[in-house]
């Protein structure tokens, strides 16, 4: 079946050799054997027969990384940007590498950015926190205030409402780093809004709120009162440690499922109100314009959603035919993943994928399909289904839908085409 294949030692092992591993081995599922070679066939090497230099000086002591860093080997594994999408890094957003990470928890260095004003610098002992308006009483908050109410932790992901915005007129950038990568999952420390909003005391016709962040771009949402009575957050901490500057340190809104940009970065002032304000965010910006010329607004719910972060454009396929690890995140701004489908040509036939990994609600799932490469040219799809039973539409259904107007909200199958030679495109099918 296979005529010769590379192991990771760029050491060719010829036809024979791999018969004979798959019998030493005993699997019965012969060429197909995957990974590793048989150390008594294996020709002798350097990197084998000899001490390395790893393995004979010491290393740095525990005085070199007084804040740990990724190995020097990593280093293609970083945010990345379009350069043609925006005209100044300061009103700009970055890519999370989805193809280079694994689980469920996005590294804090490696989550997505996107800011309108830049990235505002805060000391924790000048920020001040106000909640105002249609409250019994206006209160300010230091940030010690905050560290004494009781604290939770939830994992949620938090995705751009223009994430995949680029891809609805037709497949567009090539990788899911640019495609998919304005979501990012991470495990938040911090207080219930609702706590903090007791404290003040809401009066009988508060029914909105209009979070505010502390950086140039001012950035305000109304908030509908009940979202932010259910299970909003404001959070300290991310991953463990403290906010990172990019993120909104030292205290960011975390509006569990819903779109990006209501998560106020840098959060200083909480209005409380009656109706809601209609800011330039929620009505020149995030509205989804549709064909017949009128709009879909308040659309604050990320619909469920998939990808397949490897193999994929960024991540081609290097060890050739035969088993193969396929990989990929879901996630549902409503709650939990129920199952995840994988096709591998263009939707025809769909098979059922292996989720692994905490079942968070409201935080990315990740799922695997394992399975036989033959070789051929294949065209990777998946499909994901949540707890409620919403299942993640084609693209030729959400532009049924919604027409070709919106950059938001585009939570639609993609499809990469896979080559013989296992490099891998960005298509559309239809
Ligand atoms: N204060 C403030 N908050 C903000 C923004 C901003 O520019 N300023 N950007 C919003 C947008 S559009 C998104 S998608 C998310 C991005 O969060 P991240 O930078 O952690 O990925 O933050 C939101 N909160
Ligand atoms: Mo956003």
């Amino acid at each position: 079946m296979i005529m010769e294949e590379q192991d990771k030692n760029n050491e060719i092992i010829g036809r024979r050799a791999l018969l004979k591993k798959s019998i030493a081995a005993g699997t019965g599922i012969g060429a197909s054997l995957a990974g590793a070679s048989v150390l008594a066939q294996q020709k002798p090497e350097k990197l084998i027969t000899e001490i390395q230099d790893w393995n004979r000086y010491l290393g740095e002591g525990v005085d070199a990384r007084p804040y740990g860093r990724p190995s020097q080997f990593e280093a293609d594994t970083i945010r990345r940007d379009v350069a043609w999408l925006t005209a100044d890094p300061k009103a700009s957003v970055n890519f999370t590498p989805l193809h280079k990470i694994e689980g469920i928890i996005t590294p804090s260095g490696l989550c997505f950015e996107r800011h309108h004003g830049g990235i505002a610098e805060i000391d924790p002992g000048d920020h001040r926190f106000m909640i105002n308006g249609l409250v019994d009483t206006p209160l300010v908050f230091t940030m010690e205030d905050l560290a004494r109410f009781p604290k939770e932790n939830q994992v949620y992901f938090l995705e751009c409402a223009a994430n995949t915005g680029m891809e609805w007129r037709g497949a567009q950038l090539n990788g899911c780093q640019f495609t998919h990568g304005m979501v990012h999952n991470v495990m938040y420390t911090g207080v219930k809004l609702k706590h903090l909003l007791d404290e003040a005391g809401l009066k009988t016709n508060a029914k909105w709120l209009l979070p505010e962040g502390a950086d140039p771009s001012h950035m305000t949402r109304s908030i509908p009162m009940e979202k932010a009575l259910e299970d909003c957050l404001v959070a300290t901490h991310m991953n463990g440690e403290a906010l990172r500057p990019e993120q909104g340190y030292p205290l960011r809104l975390v509006v569990p499922g819903w779109e990006g940009n209501m998560w106020v970065k840098w959060l200083r002032r909480i209005e409380v109100g009656d109706k809601p304000w209609h800011h330039r965010e929620e009505t020149s910006k995030y509205t989804d314009l549709l064909e017949d010329g009128s709009a879909r607004r308040f659309t604050w719910v990320m619909e469920v959603k998939s990808v397949i972060t490897n193999p994929s454009p960024q991540a081609p396929i290097n060890h050739g035919r035969g088993q193969l690890s396929l990989s990929g995140l879901a996630w549902s701004g409503q709650g939990k993943i129920k199952r995840v489908d994988v096709s591998i040509d263009g939707g025809r036939n769909w098979t059922t994928a292996r989720l692994d990994g905490p079942s968070l609600s409201k935080s990315v799932h990740r799922f695997y399909y394992d399975f036989n490469w033959d070789g051929r040219e294949m065209f990777l799809q998946s499909r994901a289904i949540d707890e409620f039973g919403n299942v993640q539409p084609t693209k030729d259904q959400l532009r049924a839908a919604r027409g070709v107007n919106s950059i938001y909200h585009n939570n639609s199958i993609q499809t990469w085409h896979v080559r013989n030679d296992g490099s891998i495109e960005n298509v559309e099918i239809s």
